[in-house]
């Protein structure tokens, strides 16, 4: 989807910033957005509620940009980015791009900005435990997730129990999948999943030992990457049952842009 409306420079008089003058006096900021939506309903109905009101959003924007207060740009244009996608649902990716011409560092420049792109991803999460109540820790996981603002769990999967995979001895697993939709970035998603696992209880002990929770990202939307904490597809997704018979259960179509398969074919493939 490549349709967006756009507004430029919207300019707002607010206090970010990390010198204490610039909280006490507050500056000028120029805000523009591109709000990705499909307007193709609008255009065909003219009717203002099918569409994201502009009006509306200058509003919104120069209200909250006064009242939440940021010692960065590049917090403040997340903050816009976050606050807008909650709102409006029919926005699918928003571009927040935040100037500060005024910066207060006594040098000429014509402009500072940063830009910031947030949008709905579908991702995949695999869920697993095979210490104490493990029901109680996939759940936990599930309600961790829906109560977080930056997520969405749109299916959980059944539980299923398997046998331990790998080399170490240990108790029989309860798994399960999660289908996501998320507006974080791959790498805030895997810290929040790390943050899930440690309130759980979660220790690092013996690699690929027992745990109380474990919650990795399958799939991310379409993206393939091989950061040094991260990698997606997950590496070893196509080799595990206990990964894909939950994933089949809720998105037997869900994509692997490296194998170029749907998970069910993935899952043929194994049996
Ligand atoms: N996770 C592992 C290692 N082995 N075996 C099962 N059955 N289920 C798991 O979730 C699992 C495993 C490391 O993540
Ligand atoms: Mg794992
Ligand atoms: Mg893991």
């Amino acid at each position: 989807m490549n349709d967006y409306i756009e507004i430029d420079n919207l300019v707002v008089f607010a206090n970010h910033g990390v010198f204490h003058e610039e909280k006490v006096m507050g500056q000028r900021f120029m805000i523009s957005l591109k709000l990705y939506s499909d307007i193709s309903v609008a255009a065909n109905t003219d009717d203002i509620t099918q569409s994201i009101n502009y009006g509306e959003v200058c509003e919104f924007v120069i209200d909250f940009t006064k009242t939440h207060r940021a010692k960065l740009i590049e917090k403040a244009a997340q903050d816009i980015a976050y606050a807008l996608l909650d709102k409006y649902s029919l926005l699918q990716k928003v571009e927040v791009q935040v100037k500060k011409p005024w910066a207060p560092i006594g040098l000429p420049l014509d402009n500072v900005l940063v830009n910031v792109t947030r949008g709905r991803v579908i991702s995949y999460i695999g869920i697993g435990s095979n210490i104490g109540d493990k029901k109680g820790y996939l759940d936990f996981a599930v309600k961790s997730l829906e109560n977080n603002p930056q997520c969405k769990v749109l299916k959980v999967s059944d539980y299923i129990e398997t046998e331990p995979v790998g080399d170490v001895k240990q108790d029989k697993f309860l798994n399960g999948c999660i289908k996501l939709e998320t507006v974080m970035p791959p790498s805030d998603l895997l810290g929040l999943l790390n943050e899930i696992e440690n309130s759980a209880g979660r220790t690092r002990e013996v690699h690929w030992g027992p745990r109380t929770l474990d919650m990795d990202i399958l799939l991310y939307g379409d993206a393939v990457m091989d950061t040094q904490n991260l990698t997606i597809p997950h590496r070893e997704m196509a080799k595990r049952a206990f990964v894909l018979e939950p994933l089949c259960e809720i998105a037997p179509y869900a994509y692997h842009p490296v194998k170029r398969k749907y998970a069910c074919e993935l899952l043929e493939d194994l049996k």
